[in-house]
């Protein structure tokens, strides 16, 4: 890194937080002087700190805390009578978690989903998956302020971030998901949290003019220490259109608190329910580009995990690289209740573009789905929905549970790419 995170904060970030975290000029001030108080940033939290202590402030109103006891929604108790005895392992459980692993373009840090829960939404930051470390070759000092190269204007120009920082605000609160997100990674390659960030309409309103309707998006993407296996290609780059941008912003936060250098800071892309290798981090270029433009060394990197046909030779032939509806567990409880063994199963949806109340629940391929009653109900896409569901398994042995939604595209659930066993 080319600055300590703390050296970080004092000559960098202090100043301008409120900035990034899209607050008012009146805010700016207390802002400054809570983290002077604290002499620490938020980026310094270690994995021990508390990181947005009131998430479920926000939050546990919404979704209910206690889910008997919310009047405005009566969600059956499964469990009434019941007593916990123990969180049950999915079978090939391996991964550790919350640390930062490898370097450069294979550096990860892996979320556990686990924790997952309706009063527990949100990940905190020093949790957040990480694909990628901050590249050791971006000396910050030498690049700030931020430019973000503008071409295929008339004339190439310069947009510094320090100009669009007063267009920052809060953009509500996204996963993200590695399309790479695997059961190698227990499934931990996806988070989510709360976002500030400058509305790319924004940006383009702006830039007056707009030459074409297909814009290239890049980022920093060089680091010292290569790819084992040449797993990932250098070059961090999407072209979209600009009716794919719609509802995407440039990041400057997360978690109340400005992006950490591994996430991207200064600023980094986030397009909503789009896979994270379209999120590109410390985004330096905006290019505008022709229908014959070919794609980028990163789509075609990403082709076959973003449900691309083949590889396509030109960015105007690839698909939307969209998350579909997703569901699985991602904890398991055993509980007793007079002789009888329970499993409380917890699990997320996420990804989609239409609210669902089609979930179903096998545990076993020779199982039927059962119907999953989602309650309270899902209400969007943007965040993931937890669920819970009681299931009475036979007996002792092996099941592999697996969810289903009607009516809506599921490709990686058809595939049993979200497939998790369990042995009791
Ligand atoms: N510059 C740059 N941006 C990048 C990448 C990268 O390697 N370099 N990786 C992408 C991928 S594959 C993912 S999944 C997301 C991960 O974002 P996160 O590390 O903040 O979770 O960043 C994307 N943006
Ligand atoms: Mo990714």
């Amino acid at each position: 890194m080319a600055l300590s995170r703390r050296r970080f904060l004092r000559e960098v970030l202090s100043a301008s937080a409120a900035l990034y975290l899209g607050c008012t000029e009146a805010e700016d001030g207390a802002d400054a002087q809570a983290l002077e108080d604290q002499g620490e940033s938020p980026l310094d939290a270690g994995p021990d700190a508390e990181v947005s202590p009131d998430f479920g402030a926000d939050f546990g109103t919404d979704f209910g805390a206690d889910l008997g006891a919310d009047a405005g929604t009566a969600c059956a108790d499964g469990l009434a009578g019941a007593t916990f005895e123990a969180v049950v392992p999915f079978v090939g459980d391996a991964v550790q978690f919350h640390t930062p692993r490898n370097a450069g373009w294979d550096g990860r840090l892996y979320t556990d989903l686990s924790l997952v829960d309706r009063n527990r939404l949100l990940t905190p930051i020093p949790e957040f998956y990480i694909r990628t470390l901050f590249p050791d070759r971006l000396d910050l000092a030498a690049h700030l302020p931020w430019q973000i190269a503008v071409e295929g204007l008339d004339a190439p120009t310069q947009l510094t971030l320090d100009d669009l920082l007063p267009l920052a605000r809060p953009m509500g609160a996204h996963v993200l998901e590695c399309s790479g997100n695997s059961r190698g990674a227990q499934f931990g390659l996806l988070s989510a949290t709360e976002w500030t960030g400058i509305p790319l309409e924004a940006v383009w309103a702006r830039l007056g003019r707009l030459p074409t309707d297909r814009v290239e998006l890049g980022g920093f993407d060089d680091h010292s220490v290569p790819s084992a296996n040449n797993h990932s290609t250098p070059g961090a780059s999407w072209i979209f259109t600009l009716d794919q941008l719609r509802g995407a912003f440039l990041a400057t936060g997360m978690g109340g608190a400005p992006l950490t250098l591994d996430h991207g800071f200064p600023v980094r892309l986030i397009v909503p329910g789009w896979y994270g290798c379209t999120c590109i981090k410390w985004l330096n270029l905006i290019r505008f580009v022709d229908d014959a433009a070919p794609a980028t060394s990163q789509m075609v990197e990403f082709a076959s995990r973003t449900h691309q046909t083949g590889v396509p030779a030109l960015a105007r032939d690839y698909q939307p690289a969209a998350l579909d509806q997703a569901a699985m567990p991602v904890r398991l409880e055993r509980w007793r209740r007079g002789g009888q063994t329970l499993v409380r199963v917890v699990g997320i949806l996420w990804g989609g573009s239409q609210v669902t109340t089609e979930l179903s629940i096998r545990f076993g391929a020779d199982q039927p789905f059962v119907p999953v009653d989602v309650c309270p109900p899902m209400t969007g896409n943007a965040l993931w929905t937890v669920f819970e569901h009681v299931w009475v398994p036979p007996g002792p042995g092996m099941a592999t549970i697996r969810c289903a939604v009607a009516g809506v595209r599921t490709r990686r659930l058809d595939q049993g790419y979200y497939d998790r066993a369990v042995e009791l």
